[in-house]
Formats: structure tokens, C-alpha cells, sequence
């Protein structure tokens, strides 16, 4: 059994917390009433490691690479609901719920191009059960429409008789036009912004002589795509680059250069997944560089660790803090900003995981809601830099720790560790049991 602190304890340390911050003209109040505001999305594809509820006649291969086989995986939309919300149980945070297609739920079998809004039932009435918003992805990989590995920007433009009677990528664009169509529908019936990312894993393994031609290909998927005007006050359009992946190592057509410069031309948004970059690569850096040109940004918080990107985010991931310290400087929290969790990892628990995810995004969060920036920009302007590196160094040590205790008991939501002891009999009892 861990230990959980006394009532008292918590209270007693968030109360000197509290005076350290007003020393420095922050009010612990304020930061928490605002952490509030921020939704950190929920990925619902860490709970049955990126397989969908689609059946495929005889299975089809993955583009995100899962490792491991623990127990418990979700096998339905029952069960993955059912993991999530054992998940927020133990976050304070605000949640939103991030969707993929390959999670509808259609009454009779339907192609993934064909789902509309009412495929997502289940989940519409799961999201406003909890007051969650809701972020989606169109799902354009495992899938037997993929074709060596392409999407979009497939070469294959041909009419494949056995399937729909629908070119490669006739069937992917399509998907995206119906993909849009449900985030609208859901985002009005909901009252939210849903954040509509777009990923693929197009690409090739080895030098492909063709560059111009797979992003020729891509754009013109993307152009068709978006041609529909819809209500941007339910919508927001985000593509998300990367640097490669696996069996892309030579090229990725949706790299971040092409991204950006199509978002900034054609004024939609962009998504930074923080293990899609270089390992040195600082993303937060992007955030005001490229926010000012693009419609809206989206993040996809993960931990990169060597080529892989998608180890669980703990507070490791190098530049995390810096990402929500950006966006609190900047003033851009709740302005058309998309803060979401995107991992799989299925060697460990996957709730856990989730558990895990959410609550090193909370603090970062809230760690640079309780930043002196205006004493530190001051010093800056002032050109007392030794000053502002002393400050950025002393924060780090801000007793942060027990304004989150103080939180999380508020909440409800597990002060320390004593949230695994819930968690080992959830595995039990629960997880353990699907077999
Ligand atoms: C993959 C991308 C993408 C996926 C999900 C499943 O590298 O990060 O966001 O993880 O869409
Ligand atoms: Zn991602």
C-alpha cells in the first residue's frame, strides 16, 4: 500500500506553496482556475495498441509500430470506454477525448470512407458524459486500402474492382471529405472546436527518384480534401509532418516543410507530435514561428526516444515544460490550440500509461501556469540576463509538487502513488479478466 498524505499535510504544504508563489506575484488560485480551461486529450488508440474494431479479412499489417503484449487489451468500444474512464479517474486534468475512424461503431459493416457521425454514437454520448471535447483523426493506415504503405499520396490511382470500386487514393480522399464532415457534426452537436488531425504514413524505405511526385500527389489529395467550406467554429484542419518512420526511412511525404507550407498557404493547421522531430530538435521553438501563419495548432504529446517516437510521455520528454511554458508566455492557451497525448507502449499497462501521460502533461502544464514570467521578462528587457538565467533555474525548484498534491486531492484524483494501489486491482479484476 502507498502512502497518502493526511487532509491536513496537503493543505498545510499548499498553503506555504501558495505563499512562495504570491512572492513572486503569482496567485495559486488564478493558475489553477486556468488550468482548468486546457483539455489535454486522451488517446483512445493506446487501449487496444492502434487495432480499431474493424475486422479485416485476414488481419493487415500496421503502420504504428506496438511492441509487447500485455494483458488486458481493450477489444471493444465497451472496454476501451471503460479504460478510460479508469484513467481519468487519477487526472486532475481537463479531458478531451481523442478519436480515431477505426474506432466507429457502424450498426451494419461499412467501408472506413463511407462512416458518417452516427457511426461515432457511442462515443458522442461517452464525450458528453463526461463534458469532454472531442479531437479525431482519420485513421489512413492498417487497412487493406493501404498500398505499400501509401495513402494519399499513393501512386495507385488505378480502379481496384475488389474494393468499392475505388482508386487508392480516390478511397483515402474520400474518407477525408467524410472524416471532416464527422467533426463538424460532432464539434455542433457538442459545442467544441474538434480538432481534425490528419497523419500518414506515406513514404518510401529506400531513395525514391519520385520526390515531387508523392507530395504532388499528396497536396492534390489534401486540395480535394478541404475544397468543402465548413463552420470553422466546430472544425479545425491540422496536418502533422514527421521526420520518418519506420520503413519510410528514406522519405516521408507529409515531412514537416511540406506541412507548414501548406498550412500557411492554405490556412489550416498544424500539429507538432513531440517525438516527430530530430532528437536535438527543440519543437517548442516552432510554436512562435509558426502559430502567427497558420489556422490553428495542434500537439501531439509523446516521448521520442531514439528513432521511436512513441514511448509514454513522462516529464523526461526533454522539452515538454518548454511546450506549455510557450504557450503560457505567448498567451495562446485556449486560442485555437489543441493539447493531446499520443503513445503506445504495450509492454506496460496501458491505463496506467494513460494515467501516466496525463499527469506529466498536467504538471508541465500547470508548472508553467506558476512561472514568474513577468519578473523574468523584466530582467530580460533590463538586460540583466544573469538575473533571468538565476530565475529559469530557480523554478525548476518551485515547490510545484504540492500545489499539484493540493489539486489532485481537490480532484479527487490520487494524491502521489496511491492511485497504482486502484490500478493493481483494476488490472486484476478487470483487465486480467479479458481473455
Ligand atoms: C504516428 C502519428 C499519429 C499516430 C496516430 C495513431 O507517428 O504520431 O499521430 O500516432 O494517429
Ligand atoms: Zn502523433
Amino acid at each position: 500500500m502507498f502512502y497518502t498524505p493526511t487532509d491536513d499535510s496537503i493543505l498545510e504544504g499548499y498553503q506555504n506553496a501558495k505563499a512562495v508563489y504570491a512572492s513572486l506575484g503569482l496567485d495559486t488560485e488564478r493558475a489553477l482556475a486556468q488550468f482548468e480551461k486546457v483539455g489535454i486529450s486522451i488517446h483512445s488508440w493506446a487501449g487496444d495498441d492502434v487495432t480499431g474494431f474493424e475486422t479485416h479479412e485476414g488481419g493487415v499489417h500496421s503502420e504504428n509500430t506496438v511492441t509487447g503484449n500485455y494483458p488486458g487489451r481493450a477489444r471493444n468500444g465497451g472496454e476501451l470506454r471503460q479504460d478510460l474512464e479508469q484513467a481519468m479517474r487519477f487526472s486532475p486534468c481537463t479531458h478531451r477525448l481523442g478519436l480515431q475512424s477505426m474506432y466507429a461503431e457502424p450498426k451494419t459493416q461499412k467501408e472506413r470512407c463511407d462512416y458518417d457521425v452516427e457511426d461515432f454514437r457511442n462515443w458522442i454520448d461517452f464525450a458528453k458524459k463526461h463534458h469532454m471535447a472531442v479531437d479525431y483523426n482519420v485513421s489512413y493506415f492498417t487497412h487493406p486500402m493501404m498500398k505499400d504503405g501509401c495513402s494519399l499520396a499513393s501512386p495507385d490511382d488505378a480502379v481496384r474492382a475488389w474494393l468499392a470500386a475505388l482508386a487508392v487514393r480516390a478511397y483515402w480522399v474520400r474518407a477525408g471529405i467524410n472524416g471532416r464532415r464527422i467533426c463538424e457534426a460532432i464539434g455542433r452537436e457538442l459545442g467544441c472546436t474538434v480538432f481534425n488531425n490528419t497523419w500518414t504514413p506515406d513514404g518510401v524505405k529506400d531513395n525514391t527518384v519520385d520526390r515531387m511526385g508523392y507530395r504532388a500527389r499528396l497536396k492534390d489529395s489534401l486540395d480535394q480534401i478541404y475544397a468543402e467550406p465548413l463552420d470553422s467554429r466546430y472544425l479545425c484542419d491540422c496536418m502533422e509532418g514527421k521526420v520518418f518512420s519506420i520503413a519510410n526511412e528514406c522519405f516521408t511525404a507529409g515531412s514537416h516543410d511540406f506541412y507548414i507550407a501548406y498550412a500557411a498557404k492554405n490556412q489550416k493547421g498544424l500539429t507538432i507530435d513531440t517525438g516527430h522531430f530530430h532528437p536535438t530538435e527543440n519543437y517548442a521553438d516552432k510554436i512562435s514561428a509558426v502559430f502567427p501563419f497558420v489556422d490553428g495548432m495542434m500537439f501531439h504529446l509523446s516521448r521520442g526516444v531514439r528513432w521511436d517516437s512513441d514511448h509514454t510521455l513522462t516529464q523526461d520528454e526533454p522539452y515538454l515544460f518548454q511546450v506549455f511554458q510557450e504557450l503560457v508566455r505567448a498567451d495562446l492557451l485556449n486560442k485555437r490550440v489543441a493539447i493531446g497525448l499520443d503513445f503506445f507502449d504495450a509492454q506496460v499497462n496501458r491505463v496506467t500509461a494513460w494515467i501516466v501521460g496525463l499527469r506529466a502533461a498536467g504538471k508541465a502544464l500547470l508548472a508553467a501556469l506558476l512561472e514568474p514570467t513577468v519578473l523574468m521578462r523584466e530582467a530580460e528587457y533590463a538586460g540583466n540576463l544573469g538575473k533571468r538565467m538565476a530565475m529559469l533555474d530557480e523554478c525548476k525548484n518551485l515547490p510545484l509538487n504540492a500545489v499539484w498534491d493540493y489539486l489532485c486531492w481537490k480532484k479527487n484524483a490520487g494524491v502521489g502513488m496511491s492511485w497504482l494501489d486502484e490500478m493493481d486491482r483494476y488490472e486484476r479484476e478487470v483487465q486480467r479478466k479479458r481473455v
